[in-house]
């Protein structure tokens, strides 16, 4: 028996309702394909009909091409037949818009004769975000519809635009005030009166981009693209689209993309696709209801502290924050503030919501306002006697229920957890710097972490949309532990013969956004310092052990903030240091190497395979949960860069 149709088609008073219902998010599987060419066919053929909407059921328009089909040879029809059939179609089609048009979604749309869209909607080619570029036609018919530039952005960077955007670049013709649907039949109605409509790929180009421009955008992708393929060849696939004959444009364009889809890049970038999906897959299956999260406290206002509050604000959390004196908390509330405002200066919130925001945070140095809290979460000084005795405190003023939470990203969350009476309401969560910014939140499972704990981190990193990955109690969890392996073989490659800004030079090329020692003058070298003075006592006297980050401690060089780490800071920029050379060529010296030079090919597998023998460690002692979840890890909270996949992935 074979299962029925996901497009149906319904005619009412001459205009024909053309419906595709394929949850989650309507993607374009072989079925829908199929579906699509019959209903077309139908309405060519019913001489009764005038004109037709496209629409869908459920959350979304179509959001894409099936990516779950991308790694099995491909089933016909394709979609090129399919739009190519809609565009040629006898009567007007009208797609009618909501939730997001992507990709493949937003190439159907183009291909039809009107588009209308309700407000909330999102539009865009983010084909390039999984390493391939838009193979139906997209790059040939948008630049036929929208300014040139504006299609050059929306294809090589992958954002979407709001439909307030699409209409006024013309991507769409009409925002619906109400139903889509309906909207889009008024439309569609009134198009037939004007006879066979005209295929966007005919249209004529209106402005050819003025001189240089392909040269200087193509520059400036490739800086920013950081090895990235499919961004230049999106480019390379809308110039031709606008100097080819349309037709050999578009055999251009499927051949690009058929390419890159078999690309490691293509590979990479849709394991990332999923693996992100797919975290937290221990959290997911517990049967246990977080706490409210209306109301949250944290504890510490410092740099942490302040960025968790500001997370929670933007996530429409009400937050109440402790510090010790009453200077702390103005210093904490000053901070949030002025955060809040370097947000609404990108854009990324509008100015009029931070008065709002702030009316819901209080700042004092009384525990017992944090009665109310069902949540928690401590960020005070990286230390162990510090956050024990802050716990104790929280104990004396909260009910058992509430969710205490720690964001240490070193100490033993199960030490920290030893004091209290109700262990298994406490929980490691480690947010990243900034952490209104940064996606990646590690939830760390105490031994004793109980179901409602563990819920509550999953529901928080929901809210405040972030990705959170679960790792268990160890030294750094999954992203220190491994940034503090391959740190440290950084370093021994110094005292081998490399150089900082030689080591720096190969992370970028690969793809990072930084070097790791441009990484550890921004976040400061005193607290990594700290630590290996706590641990000196106990520390294997046979381990090998670099002294070139102390000796640069010893004489305050701490980084960024001090204008002296690994480079000088003098002028703004990291500049390299005779000082720093002259440290590492004694260092060398004294431990007998004979330096020798590294090229950055070298340097890379070196790091690449210390990042992979410690992230197999870490799944050996069942640490994180999966080696996707590592990847994840490295992508999103340590610059690795995302087309190559994370260091455990290969095909
Ligand atoms: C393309 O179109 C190529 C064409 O140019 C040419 C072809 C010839 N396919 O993200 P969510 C699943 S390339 C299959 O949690 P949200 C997803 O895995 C494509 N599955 O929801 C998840 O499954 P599960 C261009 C897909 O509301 C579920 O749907 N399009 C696809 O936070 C819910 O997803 C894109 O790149 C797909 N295309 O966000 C869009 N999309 O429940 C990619 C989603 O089993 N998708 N799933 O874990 C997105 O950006 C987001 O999913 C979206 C919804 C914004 C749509």
């Amino acid at each position: 028996m074979s299962l029925p149709s996901p497009v149906s088609t319904a005619v009412v008073d001459g205009i024909a309702r053309i419906t595709i219902d394929n949850p989650p998010v309507n993607a374009l599987s072989q079925a829908v394909r199929e579906g699509l060419l019959k209903a077309i066919s139908q309405v060519n053929e019913d001489v009764s009909v005038r004109a037709a909407v496209l629409t869908c059921a459920g959350r979304t328009f179509v959001s894409g091409a099936d990516i779950k089909e991308f790694g099995r040879p491909p089933q016909p029809p394709f979609l090129p037949e399919v739009i190519a059939a809609v565009e040629g179609a006898r009567i007007p089609i009208v797609a009618a818009l909501h939730g997001t048009a992507l990709g493949g979604g937003l190439e159907l749309a183009l291909a039809c004769h009107g588009r209308v869209a309700a407000a909330s909607t999102r539009l865009g080619l983010p084909e390039v975000s999984l390493g391939i570029l838009p193979g139906a036609g997209g790059t040939v018919r948008l630049p036929r519809l929208v300014p040139v530039e504006r299609a050059v952005d929306m294809i090589t960077g992958g954002k979407p635009v709001n439909a307030d955007t699409a209409l006024e670049i013309g991507l769409v013709d009409v925002i619906a005030e109400e139903d889509p649907a309906r909207e889009a039949e008024i439309l569609a109605s009134a198009l037939a009166t004007r006879g066979k409509p005209e295929p966007l790929i005919k249209r004529q180009v209106p402005r050819r981009p003025d001189a240089g421009f392909w040269e200087k955008t193509e520059a400036d992708l490739r800086r920013k693209a950081r090895g990235q393929q499919s961004p230049i060849e999106a480019l390379a696939a809308i110039r031709e689209g606008l100097e080819l004959p349309p037709n050999e444009a578009l055999a251009r364009e499927r051949e690009r993309f058929l390419r890159l889809q078999g690309s490691f890049e293509a590979a990479a970038l849709r394991h990332v696709f999923f693996a992100e999906r797919n975290t937290a897959a221990s959290i997911r299956s517990l049967d246990a209801q977080p706490v409210d999260l209306a109301h949250v406290g944290v504890v510490g206002g410092g740099t942490m502290g302040a960025g968790i509050a500001t997370a929670l604000l933007l996530g429409a959390s009400s937050v109440t924050l402790i510090e010790r004196d009453i200077s702390a908390t103005e210093a904490a509330r000053k901070r949030i503030s002025e955060t809040l405002a370097a947000s609404a200066q990108r854009g990324a919130i509008a100015p009029s919501a931070i008065e709002p925001m702030l009316a819901h945070l209080t700042t004092t140095t009384d525990y017992a306002a944090l009665g109310t809290c069902s949540l928690i979460i401590e960020a005070v000084f990286e230390d162990l006697a510090v956050k024990a005795e802050v716990f104790n405190r929280l104990e004396e003023v909260v009910p058992p229920s509430t969710v205490l939470a720690t964001n240490t990203s070193y100490l033993d969350v199960d030490e920290i957890a030893a004091g209290i009476r109700h262990p298994e309401r406490v929980v490691g969560l480690h947010f990243f710097s900034p952490a209104h910014v940064m996606k990646l939140l590690e939830i760390v499972r105490g031994k004793a972490s109980g179901p409602v704990a563990l819920t509550t981190g999953l529901a928080l990193a929901k809210r405040l949309k972030k990705i959170p990955v679960v790792a268990g109690v160890c030294d750094g969890f999954i992203g220190n532990r491994i940034m503090s392996a391959y740190r440290r073989d950084c370093e021994f490659m110094l005292e081998e013969g490399a150089l900082p800004q030689g080591i720096d030079a190969a992370m970028r090329q690969f793809g990072f956004a930084m070097g790791i020692f441009e990484v550890q003058d921004l976040s400061g070298l005193d607290i990594a310092w700290a630590m290996r003075k706590r641990r000196a006592a106990t520390r294997p006297p046979e381990e090998r052990y670099s002294r070139i980050s102390d000796r640069l401690c010893e004489v305050g060089r701490l980084g960024r903030k001090t204008g002296a780490g690994f480079y000088d800071y003098s002028s703004g920029k990291p500049v390299p240091s005779a000082l720093v050379e002259q440290v590492i060529l004694e260092e060398s010296a004294a431990r007998g190497f004979e330096r020798r030079s590294f090229t950055p090919d070298e340097i890379m597998a070196r790091i690449l395979k210390v990042m992979r023998a410690e992230g197999g460690a870490i799944l050996a002692e069942g640490i994180a949960e999966s080696a996707a979840d590592i990847d994840v890890v490295m992508i999103t909270g340590y610059g690795f860069p995302r087309h190559k996949g994370g260091p455990m992935f290969s095909i």
